[in-house]
């Protein structure tokens, strides 16, 4: 295929509800959107990049300036077929990996729409509907926790993921266990503890946790297999994971049992298909992480959960858990048992809200191909 340009687009976007992790607080996005145009064809993808790097090295600005200088100018140049042809493209520049999966999963739409498919079904998709868990943030207080928990539980999902860092951690599992004995219930602490913490960790078994997502360090697997070994309920990395050999890494080390996969994070879709089917070879359940996307990115997260071996329900959730609207049409919704169906339509399936998109935008770029200069 051809591509005629490529657009560069910063969103400012307030999330409907503020989100507070282990690593920091955030009440509003700034969105890194790539649009790739070909051939009369258009695609985007979303760069997960944060506004800072705090969940990793990569934030907004410097994924900005990779994908100006270093990316977009490679794909501009490049014989292009399909989206499994970027990481060759990209491999010269290292990490960076939210930039590149961003032009990446914009190149993989773009070739659904070229051949007339879903993007679920060019992945390699098997579901029709996704298992849907929400990720629920540091609140206020218990009482307000609980409150959420049981507005999500109501609207019909199917597993709750407490955010916790020290000093909210017992009391938060608690709280929801003693009230709701059965729920599908984990936590997340974004590598708020450390090996002193190993035996307050262990005490979690008693809450009958599905997992605990990456406790220790972003960047660890050995230590993470030390804690597996002291304790029952399964370690989820997610943090850790940036590729397939990571992945094959952290089973063989028994660092982790279930592997949250983000496809941002592992540098687009083709290593993130590629992580799955590692990790479904050897038995191990993954599920699709989420770094509250816009409809774009959500999109994408949709097709991916739809491959076979995402057997958990993933933190992919309704767009007004995020935005007072969202910037695709329809919005994602999620049905009272849990589920978000899987488009069957062209591309992603969703129509984007090109206006909408045009009122949120405060700073472009474009990058074309260079005019070849003949003698
Ligand atoms: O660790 O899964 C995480 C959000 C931002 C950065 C990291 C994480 C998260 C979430 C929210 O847990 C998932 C979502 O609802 O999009
Ligand atoms: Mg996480």
């Amino acid at each position: 295929m051809h591509i005629d340009g490529i657009h560069l687009r910063e969103i400012n976007l307030p999330l409907a509800y503020p989100f507070e992790t282990s690593f920091g607080l955030t009440t509003g996005r700034r969105i890194l959107l790539v649009e790739i145009e070909s051939e009369g064809l258009t695609a985007w993808g979303e760069c997960v990049a944060g506004e800072h790097p705090y969940f990793s090295d990569e934030m907004i600005d410097t994924a900005w300036m990779i994908t100006e200088t270093e990316l977009a100018p490679r794909l501009l140049e490049a014989d292009v077929v399909g989206g499994g042809d970027c990481p060759g493209i990209f491999r010269q520049v290292r990490g960076h990996r939210m930039a590149k999966a961003a032009l990446e999963n914009a190149v993989w739409d773009l070739t659904a729409q070229r051949s007339g498919v879903s993007l679920s079904e060019l992945l390699g998709g098997t579901r029709s509907t996704i298992p849907c868990g929400v990720s629920i943030g540091i609140q206020s207080s218990v009482e307000v926790l609980l409150e959420k928990v049981e507005k999500e539980l109501a609207a019909g999902y199917q597993r709750i993921k407490l955010k916790c860092k020290p000093g909210w951690d017992n009391r938060i599992f608690e709280a929801v266990r003693s009230r709701w004995p059965e729920v599908l219930l984990s936590c997340d602490a974004n590598s708020a503890y450390r090996m002193r913490d190993i035996e307050h960790i262990a005490g979690w078994d008693q809450f009958g946790l599905l997992m605990i997502e990456q406790p220790l360090w972003f960047d660890d697997f050995y230590f993470h297999s030390m804690l597996q070994k002291r304790i029952e309920t399964a370690i989820c990395l997610d943090e850790s994971i940036r590729n397939r050999r990571d992945a094959l890494a952290a089973i063989e080390m028994d660092s982790c049992r279930i592997i949250n996969i983000k496809v941002g994070r592992v540098g687009g879709f083709s290593e993130a298909i590629a992580v799955h089917n590692a990790a479904a070879e050897r038995g191990v359940p993954v599920w699709c992480g989420g770094m509250l996307e816009t409809g774009v990115g959500r999109a994408h997260n949709i097709a991916l959960s739809s491959l076979p071996n995402f057997s958990l329900p993933g933190d992919v959730s309704a767009s007004s858990r995020y935005w007072s609207r969202d910037i695709i049409e329809p919005e994602v919704t999620v049905s009272p048992s849990g589920q978000i169906t899987v488009p069957t339509g062209v591309g992603s399936g969703f129509q984007i809200d090109t206006e909408r998109i045009e009122a949120l935008t405060v700073r472009r770029e474009s990058i074309r191909t260079k005019a070849r200069v003949t003698a």
